[in-house]
């Protein structure tokens, strides 16, 4: 049991009340509740389980008593009777893009929809379209929300199974009979998503450890398992397979299953080019009286043979790396050791779940030397953004916190609404007495491409726009991203010397690491932001470092590693003079 978990039961039960159309103050009690438990400054779960949250704002006597059975017992009896009152099923529906509480009450109340296939049907059948408040656009934009469900129903955010692969990793290395272990594929390169997972062990009982790898916590069911690899489908659906080989194969297996296959492909079509066949177990020589073959310990052996420098997994899409490789001028790629501090994060002011001073402790325990503070803007209500009252108030609060500390600070900003007429939520006068402001679109996503190009490269040519908040909008696997010409944005912000954001969480990862090259080359900065909405999500910033390898930036090219002082002397700078 966690605080998060708390919050998460009593947010369901909000949701189930408003199913029932419950009386709304009691269903606010309960959602305002679950804020409270997200932000209370203390120890919320330990004080539950002695019942002791007594006079806490937020929390009334009924609430006490059910956090009090929740934390103490791990279960909720009044939240388990009403979940029983509904398909379970029904939860899957709030995973749908644009469908709120209000729209699925609609759908259950008079047409029964309990579960996605229940109302894709009624979509198909044209039943959805007439309900009031409904329409026929309305239905339309569901069958898009669960066409790409089910696109991606069989693919996992690189973000959101790194805790899982660490772990299966440190089980594999356990294994008495395994004496190397790696993760290859799609997960090694950093891929912002995954289909399947790869690990491969070195071993002399291949059999063996494939068979106890089907028995891991984390398997639900297997789907091969033979002397020399083994497939198993995880509790969370995701696929990974096994590979058991030799020592003496280890390199060239992880090589070939790190992929990709264009790299591999091109990989092997210049190993064949000096006399040598590639495959994932060895080299082995083309003709009959060729030179010996080179000792292979480790996979950079194997580069080192073909004549290139190491190639990081990230790099290996075959986009320039080889040639590169061979040139010696590979990127020394930046590293999450590198960075001293972070920009974009949001707090209780306005959809946080944590106080600026609970994010700056945080920080300050990452070993960051500060940190940008960047809450939303007024025109963004549903996500509570500051008006111009508010947000003097934080700026001044923040003035005060640093005061407070030695060698740590904050930086007053604001994640300002690009709004749809290209202005900014803010005026310039504003803007002008924060530190630095991150500018980002959060509605209107439907214009085209040409006008929503116009739209952002108007709000990098303000003076006081620091960076450029997630250019796509993109929700990796939830939400494709608005039209928006790339190229020109990128030309943009290097005539205007903005800094472009490397959104680093995980459903968002924008802009996209196809990108970062170019940019770079033209001189434009990348700032690896986590957007954290709790103390938890700042350290995503590790995700944001494997994303900005994937995009060839170093040291130089991301802003973030620059000093406190650097950092203070740039936003000081004028954008035409930087
Ligand atoms: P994904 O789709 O996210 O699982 O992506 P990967 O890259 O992990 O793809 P996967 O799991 O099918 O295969 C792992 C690696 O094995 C792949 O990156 C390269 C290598 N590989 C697989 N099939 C082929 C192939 O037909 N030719 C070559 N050259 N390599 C392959
Ligand atoms: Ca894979
Ligand atoms: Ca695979
Ligand atoms: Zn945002």
């Amino acid at each position: 049991m966690t605080r998060e978990n708390l919050a998460e039961v009593l947010e369901e039960i909000a949701l189930l009340l408003e199913l029932k159309a419950e009386n709304p103050f009691k269903i606010r009690a309960y959602r305002q509740g679950a804020e409270t438990v997200r932000n209370y400054d203390g120890d919320i779960l330990d004080l539950a389980e002695k019942n002791e949250l007594t006079g806490i704002k937020g929390i009334g006597d009924a609430l006490r008593d059910k956090l009090h059975e929740l934390a103490s017992t791990g279960k909720l009896e009044f939240h388990e009777k009403l979940r029983a009152e509904f398909p379970a099923d029904i939860f899957e529906l709030f995973d749908l893009q644009g469908l709120g509480p209000k729209k699925i009450k609609a759908l259950y109340d008079v047409l029964a929809i309990t579960s996605i296939a229940d109302l894709k049907a009624a979509c198909e059948a044209g039943n959805v379209a007439g309900l009031p408040g409904f329409g026929a656009k309305t239905q339309t934009k569901i069958l898009e929300a669960i066409a790409l469900r089910e696109t991606f129903a069989d693919t996992f955010l690189l973000g959101g199974i790194t805790p899982l692969v660490e772990e299966i990793t440190g089980l594999l290395r356990l294994h008495p009979e395994v004496s190397r272990v790696a993760y290859a594929g799609s997960f090694r390169r950093a891929k912002e998503t995954v289909h399947d997972l790869d690990f491969l062990v070195a071993t002399k009982e291949p059999a063996l450890v494939c068979e106890d790898f089907t028995t891991l916590p984390q398997v639900a069911s297997i789907i091969a398992c033979g002397e020399t690899k083994a497939s198993v489908r995880l509790k969370n659906g995701l696929q990974c397979d096994l590979r058991a080989v030799s020592n003496a194969q280890f390199p060239f297996a992880l090589q070939y299953f790190t992929g990709s296959k264009e790299h591999n492909v091109a990989i092997r079509s210049l190993a064949l080019k000096q006399g040598l066949s590639l495959n994932e177990y060895g080299f082995t020589p083309v003709a009959a009286d060729s030179d010996p073959l080179p000792e292979i310990d480790e996979e950079a052996d194997i580069y080192r043979a073909l004549g290139l420098d190491f190639i990081p997994p990230e790099l290996r899409e075959n986009r320039g790396e080889i040639e590169a490789a061979a040139d010696h001028t590979l990127p020394k790629l930046v590293e999450l050791t590198q960075l001293r501090g972070t920009f974009h994060n949001h707090t209780t002011a306005s959809d946080g779940h944590d106080t600026l001073e609970a994010m700056a402790d945080e920080a300050i325990d990452l070993g960051l030397q500060y940190l940008g503070i960047a809450d939303h803007s007024k025109s963004s209500f549903q996500a509570n953004g500051l008006d111009e009252t508010r947000l003097l108030d934080q700026v001044a609060a923040i003035a005060k916190l640093n005061a407070s500390y030695e060698d740590f600070r904050l930086f007053a900003g604001s994640e300002v609404d690009i709004l749809k007429d290209c202005t900014l939520d803010f005026e310039d006068a504003l803007l002008a007495r924060l530190d630095y402001c991150v500018a980002s679109v959060h509605a209107s996503f439907t214009l085209t491409e040409e006008e929503m190009t116009r739209r952002i490269c108007r709000a990098m040519e303000n003076e006081h726009v620091t960076m450029l908040g997630h250019l796509t909008g993109r929700l990796l696997l939830k939400r494709e991203p608005y039209a928006v010409n790339h190229a020109m944005v990128i030309d943009c912000a290097a005539e205007t010397r903005t800094i472009i954001e490397l959104n680093c969480s995980p459903m968002r990862l924008d802009m996209d690491w196809r990108w970062w090259k170019r940019a770079r080359d033209k001189g434009v900065l990348c700032s690896i932001n986590p957007d954290a909405h709790s103390t938890a999500r700042l350290h995503h910033i590790g995700l944001g470092v494997r994303l900005a390898r994937k995009g060839w930036l170093r040291k130089q090219d991301v802003f973030n590693t620059k000093s406190v002082g650097e950092v203070e002397a740039f936003l000081k700078t004028p954008k035409g003079k930087r």
